[in-house]
């Protein structure tokens, strides 16, 4: 992880002071980005404080799972949400909130249940039959600017058609899914960080590669989790389709960090890196290149205890309060 302490030591070198919604200033770079290689298992676990594996797995569980409260991260042993559902006054003013615990359509329900709609002129049955063919369902038939249109609507499970294209369409460069939806940037605690994974599938080697851009990374809490989680998806996703995996680059957009992180983040920079760990998921969760049969449904499935970490040397733990 010599690449993380390398981004820490240019946005200190080369950043500037930006104030932000948080009221917490930022040491800030535009544009980063780093590339790991996870051939054999191998993980960009941070060692140089203690990374809180449990709440990451449980974090990509509640994700997988398309929950939109942060009871169920909770449950799923990750407490990283709280704050975002119930201490932000933006957030506790807003209509869309639901109550107690609410995050709105956050990430998973974005990578599940993208709320895909179409309006379709009623003189266009060609076009209807096509998306209705497509898992569009007809809602109702209403009057838009002076035409009669249907809409239909259908909640696309984006990650889903990612696992399905690796294993029927590997040479395709669309293999993607997108965690900023415009339409919903209003009703939702946080709009995506991370929010843009592309896989790019080598039949011929059967590795699988993927690329993950984050808009806006913490460089003290959040890219921790965020390289982790990412990781993990990869490891998870080539089981299920039958790929090992390859590279992960991850590109960040504002990379920052806060201005009460700098001292866990110098601390960290006096401690050497111990060397990455191993990444393992259970024996329960399905290996499609041994059984051949495709059970992409274990993308619900999975349990935080299926997956584990061996080996994992790191330092002393060491946090910092995350800016709300
Ligand atoms: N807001 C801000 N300002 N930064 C973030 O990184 C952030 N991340 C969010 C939501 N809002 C955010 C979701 N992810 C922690 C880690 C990830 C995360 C939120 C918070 C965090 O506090 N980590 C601590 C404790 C982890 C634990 O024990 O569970 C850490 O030391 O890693
Ligand atoms: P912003 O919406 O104003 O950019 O604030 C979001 C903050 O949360 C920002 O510091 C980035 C950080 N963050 C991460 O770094 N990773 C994450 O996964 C999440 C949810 C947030």
């Amino acid at each position: 992880m010599q690449q993380y302490q390398e981004l820490i030591q240019t946005v200190l070198d080369t950043g500037s002071w930006q104030d932000n919604r948080t009221g917490i200033r930022t040491l800030s770079v535009p544009g980063a980005m780093m590339r790991f290689d996870l051939l054999n298992g191998g993980f960009p676990a941070v060692t140089t404080k203690k990374l809180a594996f449990k709440s990451v797995v449980g974090e990509l569980c509640a994700f997988l799972r398309a929950s939109s409260s942060a009871a169920d991260f909770r449950a799923l042993g990750c407490k990283v949400w709280d704050q975002n559902a119930n201490e932000n006054k933006q957030w506790l003013e807003n209509p869309y909130r639901l109550g107690e615990d609410d995050l709105g359509p956050v990430y998973g329900v974005q990578w599940r249940q993208w709320p895909g709609f179409k309006l379709i002129p009623v003189d266009q049955p060609a076009q209807i039959a096509d998306a209705q063919k497509n898992g569009f369902r007809l809602i109702s038939q209403i009057e838009d600017e002076g035409v009669t249109k249907v809409l239909l609507h259908k909640s696309i499970d984006q990650l889903r058609e990612c696992l399905d294209t690796i294993v029927n369409n590997p040479g395709s460069r669309r293999i993607l899914f997108h965690g900023w939806n415009p339409a919903v940037l209003d009703a939702v605690a946080l709009p995506a960080c991370h929010l843009l994974y592309q896989f790019i599938p080598n039949p011929a080697t059967r590795e699988l590669s993927m690329c993950l851009y984050v808009r806006s990374n913490d460089l003290g809490l959040g890219t921790p989790f965020n390289l982790a989680e990412g990781a993990a998806l990869m490891h998870l996703v080539g089981r299920l389709t039958g790929y090992t995996p390859r590279w992960f680059t991850y590109f960040i957009g504002d990379t920052h960090i806060y201005e009460n992180h700098m001292d866990m983040v110098k601390e960290q920079l006096t401690r050497t890196p111990f060397p990455a760990p191993q990444f393992r998921i259970s024996d329960r969760v399905p290996d499609f290149a041994k059984t051949g049969k495709y059970e992409p449904e274990w993308l619900e499935k999975v349990e935080p205890s299926d997956f584990s970490l061996e080996g994992y040397q790191h330092h002393a733990p060491i946090t910092a309060p995350m800016a709300v």
